[in-house]
C-alpha cells in the first residue's frame, strides 16, 4: 500500500470513521494487478533491439532504473543509427556532440550536453545522478567528468558519417528531415515488476546544428520527466519546439489531472502546434505511459510509431498523428 494511503487509511480508522480493508486482499489484487501489467516497456520509433534488451532485463527482475540504461545503449552503440550515440551527424563544424538524461522513480535525474567523447551518454548522466550533487554536466566539465570515472575518450565520427559530413559541406544547408529514416532519438519508459518507473533519452541531436546547440532530449522536463506516483513521457522530434512548451513535463501534469496518457499526449503536441506558426515543417512527437500501463502517443506528422515490449513480445505501433 503507497505509505500516503496507509496513513491517510490509518487515521480515519483511528477515529472509527472508515474500516480498513482487509489488507490481504488489497496485496493480493494489487500483486495480481501488477503480474498482469508489469513488466513494460516503451521507446521512441522503431528500436526493436533496445526495447527487446530492456523488456528481457525487466522480466529477469532487473530494476526499471537498470534496464532503461542498458536498453538506450543498444542505440547509441548502433553504428547504423546516425542520430544517438557513435555514428550520431556531427555538427556544423565536425564535431558530434551527445545530449542525454535518465530519471529514477525516486525522482532522481542526471544528465549530459555537448558530451563529444563518450558512446555511452546516457551511462555518464546516471554517473552524474548518482555520483554529484548536480544534476547537468556540459561539454569540458562532462568530459572531465567522464574521465575521472572511467569511461575512456573514443572517436564518436565514423568514417560513413565523416563522408555524410563531408558531402553536407558541399551545399552547407541546414535542413533537418522530418523522419529521418524512421531512426531517431531514443527515448524510453520502463516499468519494472514492482510497477516502479524509470526513463532515459540519449541522441546526437539535430544533424549539421551549429556548435554548441543543445536539443530538448537532456533537459529534464522537455525531452523526458516522470513521476513515480503518476506516470512518464518521452519526446522527440524538433528539440526547440519541444523545450519551449515543456512538453513532458506538461503531459505527466496532464495526467495528473486525469487524462489518460493519449489524452495527455494529444494536448501537448497541440500546444507545440498553437504555438509554432511553422509547425508544418518540423516533427514533435510525444510517448506516455501511466502507473497503470496505459500508453499513449501522437505527433506532429505521419510517420513516427512507438515500441512497446510486454509479456515477451514486441509491437511497434504507428502513432495517431495531427496532419
Ligand atoms: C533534438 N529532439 O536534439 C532531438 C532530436 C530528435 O528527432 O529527437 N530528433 O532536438
Amino acid at each position: 500500500m503507497k505509505r500516503r494511503n496507509f496513513i491517510k487509511n490509518t487515521a480515519l480508522s483511528g477515529v472509527g470513521i472508515i474500516a480498513i480493508p482487509p489488507l490481504a486482499g488489497f496485496q493480493q489484487n494489487n500483486l495480481q494487478f501488477m503480474q498482469e501489467n508489469f513488466p513494460l516497456t516503451i521507446a521512441t520509433w522503431n528500436f526493436p533491439n533496445a526495447s527487446r534488451r530492456a523488456g528481457e532485463m525487466l522480466a529477469t527482475g532487473a530494476t526499471a532504473l537498470d534496464a532503461v540504461e542498458q536498453g538506450v545503449m543498444i542505440e547509441e552503440a548502433n553504428l547504423k543509427n546516425t542520430t544517438v550515440g557513435k555514428g550520431g551527424a556531427p555538427d556544423r563544424e565536425g564535431n558530434v556532440t551527445l545530449d542525454a538524461c535518465i530519471m529514477a522513480p525516486n525522482g532522481d535525474a542526471g544528465s549530459v550536453v555537448y558530451l563529444k567523447n563518450n558512446t555511452h551518454a546516457v551511462s555518464v548522466a546516471r554517473k552524474v545522478m548518482e555520483e554529484t550533487p548536480h544534476v547537468m554536466l556540459a561539454g569540458e566539465g562532462a568530459d572531465q567528468f567522464a574521465r575521472e570515472n572511467g569511461f575512456e575518450k573514443e572517436n564518436l565520427l565514423t568514417p560513413s558519417s565523416e563522408e555524410a559530413y563531408k558531402e553536407w559541406l558541399k551545399k552547407k544547408e541546414y535542413k533537418p528531415i522530418i523522419n529521418i529514416e524512421n531512426h531517431d532519438t531514443i527515448g524510453m519508459l520502463c516499468i519494472d515488476k514492482n510497477g516502479d518507473l524509470a526513463g532515459a533519452c540519449t541522441t546526437s541531436g539535430l544533424s549539421y546544428k551549429m556548435n554548441g546547440r543543445v536539443g530538448d532530449s537532456p533537459i529534464i522536463g522537455s525531452g523526458l520527466f516522470l513521476d513515480n506516483e503518476v506516470g512518464g513521457a518521452v519526446a522527440t522530434g524538433m528539440g526547440e519546439a519541444i523545450m519551449k512548451n515543456v512538453s513532458s513535463f506538461l503531459v505527466v501534469e496532464l495526467m495528473r489531472q486525469g487524462k489518460s496518457p493519449q489524452e495527455a499526449c494529444e494536448t501537448a503536441i497541440k500546444r507545440i502546434i498553437a504555438n509554432s506558426p511553422n509547425y508544418k515543417d518540423f516533427q514533435a512527437a510525444i510517448i506516455a505511459v501511466n502507473k497503470k500501463g496505459e500508453v499513449g502517443a501522437y505527433c506532429i506528422q505521419k510517420g513516427f510509431s512507438y515500441v512497446k515490449y510486454q509479456n515477451g513480445t514486441n509491437t511497434n505501433t504507428t502513432s495517431k498523428y495531427y496532419m
